[in-house]
């Protein structure tokens, strides 16, 4: 397996190999490894990207080592500040670029730097999903244990997922005795096919004994692990507190309501997942995002 690939640069004089490493860090590449040992010493640049580029035609640099950046521009200033000579004056390409090349101190050869007018990955590679829970359908899960609490909850998501826009037709609440069934029932809804995204909400609260730690890592482990078999977003409302003063400030009060944030954050993951569909089905049609010089 390939590990990297380097160019070398070997210039003959100590004040020369200063000056290449000095130019290319004015450049902006980031410091690697760096040795001196009795016979020779040495600096690796790196670049976030490196390969062999093989290309054929038209319109390609004439240049021994080629660097993308931001903006050429802005280098076009460091190599005119540094007084490097600059071979072919910076100009735009037809393949939508800004390019101009120099020459390397030392004899190190010619090197063309350019950057995309429109950087295509500057543009997020996965969708953020919209806070809009309008057409989508809501399955809440919600326990009676501790109904005075969860019951808050309840109405807290209900006017989340109303205020973000779903209709009242498309959402279900499926009330539960307790946390330990909320997993085993939202399971169930999402396999069902019939919602985008489930609310689990539940209120446990620390007693004496150690049945607390044990519920709520049951409940947590269930929720996630229904989430991911079944794909069908799950946002998790459950409240672990120490007392039911902490569970009221989280259903309402101080610390606002847990159902409302829950809610939201299923509207979110909802549409995270259209996003996500429809960036396949554009790769999928083949249209591939501009790269490459042409
Ligand atoms: N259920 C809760 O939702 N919250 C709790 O705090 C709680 N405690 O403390 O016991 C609780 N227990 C019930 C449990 O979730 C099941 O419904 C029950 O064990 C039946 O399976």
């Amino acid at each position: 397996m390939i590990k990297s690939i380097h160019k070398l640069l070997v210039p003959k004089r100590e004040g020369d190999f200063h000056a290449l490493v000095d130019f290319f860090d004015a450049l902006g590449l980031a410091r690697g490894e760096s040795w001196k040992g009795r016979h020779n010493q040495g600096v690796k640049l790196h670049a976030p990207e490196s390969g062999v580029e093989i290309g054929m035609g038209q319109g390609f640099p004439e240049a021994d080592l080629v660097l993308e950046c931001d903006s050429a521009d802005a280098l076009y200033d460091v190599v005119k500040r540094r007084g490097l000579a600059v071979a072919m004056e910076i100009a735009d390409c037809e393949w939508g670029a800004r390019m101009f090349t120099l020459e390397l101190p030392a004899g190190g050869g010619r090197l063309a730097l350019f950057s995309y007018n429109q950087d295509w990955r500057r543009t997020p590679q996965v969708g953020e999903g919209k806070l809009d829970a309008s057409g989508k359908r809501f399955a809440v899960v919600v326990s009676r244990f501790n109904a005075f609490i969860t019951e808050r909850l309840l109405a807290g998501a209900l006017d989340a997922l109303r205020r973000a826009g779903a209709d009242d037709q498309d959402i279900e609440v499926v009330r539960v005795p307790g946390a330990f069934e909320v997993p085993s029932a939202a399971r169930k809804v999402a396999e069902s096919g019939k919602v985008d995204a489930v609310i689990c909400l539940a209120c446990i609260i620390r007693g004496e004994t150690s049945h607390y730690e044990h519920l709520a890592n049951e409940v947590t482990r269930g929720i996630g692990q229904s989430a991911q078999e079944t794909g069908v977003p799950h946002a998790y409302g459950v409240l672990t507190c120490d007392s039911l003063e902490q569970a009221i400030d989280r259903a309402g009060l101080k610390m606002g309501n847990k159902g409302w944030d829950t809610a939201l954050s299923a509207a979110e993951m909802a549409n995270l997942k259209v996003a996500a569909k429809a960036r396949r089905k554009q790769e999928a049609g083949g249209r591939k995002p501009r790269r490459g010089r042409r």
